[in-house]
């Protein structure tokens, strides 16, 4: 247990009791506490764990938050803590960094209606529910759907896809091309970039800060002009420039910033500077390239990159030996294996899933829904998963133009066994075996979970491999290096999990499994015919890690993955 960790026990209770109305001495003894430790030059655990020592001889740390930290050291939390999270929610936390929402209001507002996220909290103020209660009315509701939008502007990044239906709507409305981290593919971004080029240029800029979904103007001028769009209040930059220059300011404003100081680091040593208005001879200022990044990546003596790849990771070196990896592409992917139907919390049918994934061109899809453990979501028992293998296989004997596998996202229980007999999954073409629940457990017993339950014989794929709920929640932690490598030598595949809320694995981390040798899926998840569609995302996600189509199983058509899957 390090120091910040334990600080930020310290400083979540104190926020917590707050929200309860408790003594303000008391908060501030914890708040304390926290600041001090966190600032500690030696390990607070170190110093409990040595027999000599006092913490309470640390200014500021006295019996009860001596017992506390005694507490925090030996089990992970403390009694007071517990305490404060069985009546509220650590989500409320969040509220109370809105500016003009105080302790109080937030503990009315659970009390009330039980909201503890951003997201409630800002639908009952659209909705104007918040006037129900004494003292409260418009100007206040007001007030915090600009203070929620603020958060989100400084604190706030932004998910892929609602970034994405922004740069489709003004895209096409300006006739402007997406660059920055959207244009990389993050999986959020902190706001959109956007350039528009040509006669109309200028005008664009004037017409972009007229769009009805835009507002607040921050700036505007003759090449550039910022703004925030739409209800969550989405920063977006839109930038001007010449032909002669576009290129060039494609690729400055791509980035990031790691790569675009190698690039003009490399142009240095070549005699030449690099910035947004093209390449230039340092000499005599004669312009080398600038109207398309290509020929700025060549004068450079590179390759084009991806802007997916563009993180300064390797890619300008295997550029310039002209050995980048050829990426995988949306077109590329044959079937869809991981969805929900009615059969567990999804919104639609087997059937109606299926016609989706065919309209959009694929050759099989898996279903896949949940199993028992998630009672909350109405899992499948051992029972109804060989009835549904059985109702599948009927399914396929007629050709319906798309073949269906029949799945089961399984949960993997806390020991790592599987939530359903062995003799029920081995009915089922494809089990996707998943971590729903007790996602807090320490890294080794998570590492032994997650190696255990890939002895069982049925499990194809680890589904959303990290758990991570992006802006929402952390990634699980174990020893990912030897869970792949696991993988890798029993022949089980990592998904991409391609919801926009997940993005799961992560560049990084597909990176490493690759080089372990795993192999991968890219699968949306969905849980309503048009989540299909989200595919787009983890294909971004799979190119941020270098993924190929080779390295991606369902790129294989439909016989191939079938005996694939069945080896
Ligand atoms: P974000 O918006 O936080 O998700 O990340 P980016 O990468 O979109 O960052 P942003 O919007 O600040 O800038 C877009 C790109 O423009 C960035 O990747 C590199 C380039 N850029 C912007 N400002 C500067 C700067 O002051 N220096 C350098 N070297 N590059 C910059
Ligand atoms: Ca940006
Ligand atoms: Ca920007
Ligand atoms: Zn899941």
């Amino acid at each position: 247990m390090e120091n910040l960790e334990i600080a930020r026990m310290l400083a979540e209770t104190g926020d917590l009791m707050e929200i309860g109305g408790e003594d303000g001495f008391r908060i501030r003894s914890y708040r304390n506490a926290a600041s001090v430790i966190e600032g500690y030059p030696e390990r607070i655990a170190d110093i409990l764990n040595d027999p000599a020592r006092k913490v309470t001889d640390i200014q500021g740390i006295g019996k009860g938050i001596a017992e506390a930290l005694k507490e925090i050291v030996t089990r992970g939390s403390f009694a007071r803590r517990d305490e404060m999270l069985e009546k509220y929610p650590p989500t409320a936390l969040e509220m109370l960094r809105i500016q003009g929402l105080g302790p109080k209001t937030v503990r009315t507002l659970w009390e009330h209606f039980r909201v503890s996220t951003l997201e409630d909290l800002e639908r009952l103020c659209r909705e104007h529910k918040l006037q129900d209660l004494p003292r409260m009315g418009a100007k206040l509701e007001d007030k915090i759907l600009k203070g929620i939008s603020q958060y989100r502007q400084s604190a706030g990044r932004f998910l892929l896809n609602y970034a994405s239906a922004a740069a489709e709507e003004l895209g096409e409305y300006l006739g402007a091309t997406p660059a920055g981290s959207f244009r990389r593919g993050r999986e959020t971004v902190g706001d959109l970039d956007l350039l528009v080029t040509g006669e109309n240029a200028e005008a664009a800029l004037a017409k972009f800060v007229q769009h009805p979904r835009v507002h607040d103007v921050l700036g505007q001028g003759t090449t550039k002009a910022s703004a925030l769009f739409g209800l969550e209040g989405l920063q977006v930059d839109v930038r001007a420039v010449p032909a002669e220059s576009y290129g060039a300011a494609l690729q400055y404003f791509t980035g990031n910033k790691e790569h675009n100081v190698a690039l003009r680091q490399r142009a240095q040593k070549m005699g030449l500077t690099l910035n947004e208005y093209g390449l230039f001879k340092v000499s005599d200022e004669t312009r080398v390239a600038g109207a398309t990044e290509e020929e700025i990546y060549e004068a450079l003596g590179l390759a084009w990159i991806p802007p997916e790849m563009r993180e300064n990771q390797g890619e300008i070196e295997a550029a310039e030996k002209r050995q980048l990896p050829e990426l995988i592409e949306l077109e590329d992917l044959r079937g869809d294996l991981h969805m929900h139907t009615r059969e567990s919390d999804g919104r639609a049918t087997m059937e109606e899933m299926a016609e989706a994934a065919k309209a959009m061109g694929y050759e099989y899809i898996a279903i896949t829904d949940h199993s028992k453990a998630l009672a909350m979501a109405n899992g499948l028992d051992e029972a109804r998963a060989v009835q549904f293998a059985a109702q599948v296989r009927e399914f396929n004997k007629e050709d319906r133009g798309i073949r269906i596998f029949s799945g089961l996202e399984c949960d993997i229980l806390r020991d790592g066994r599987m939530d359903l007999s062995e003799d029920a999954l081995a009915e089922l073409d494809w089990v996707v075996a998943s971590v729903h629940g007790y996602m807090n457990i320490e890294t080794p017993e998570m590492t032994d979970r997650l190696l255990r339950c890939m002895e069982s014989p049925s499990v194809k794929v680890l589904g959303h491999p990290t758990g991570r709920v992006l802006l929402h929640r952390e990634a699980y932690t174990y020893d990912f290096d030897r869970v792949a490598g696991e993988a890798a030598k029993r022949g089980v595949w990592m998904e991409v999990n391609a919801s926009p809320e997940r993005l799961d694995l992560s560049a990084n981390l597909l990176r490493r499994a690759k080089a372990l040798g795993v192999k991968f899926t890219i699968s949306t998840d969905a849980h309503h015919p048009k989540h299909l569609a989200n595919m787009k995302y983890g294909v971004k996600m799979a190119r941020r890690g270098w993924l190929t189509k080779d390295d991606v199983m369902n790129t294989r058509g439909v016989a191939k993955f079938a005996a694939a899957v069945r080896k």
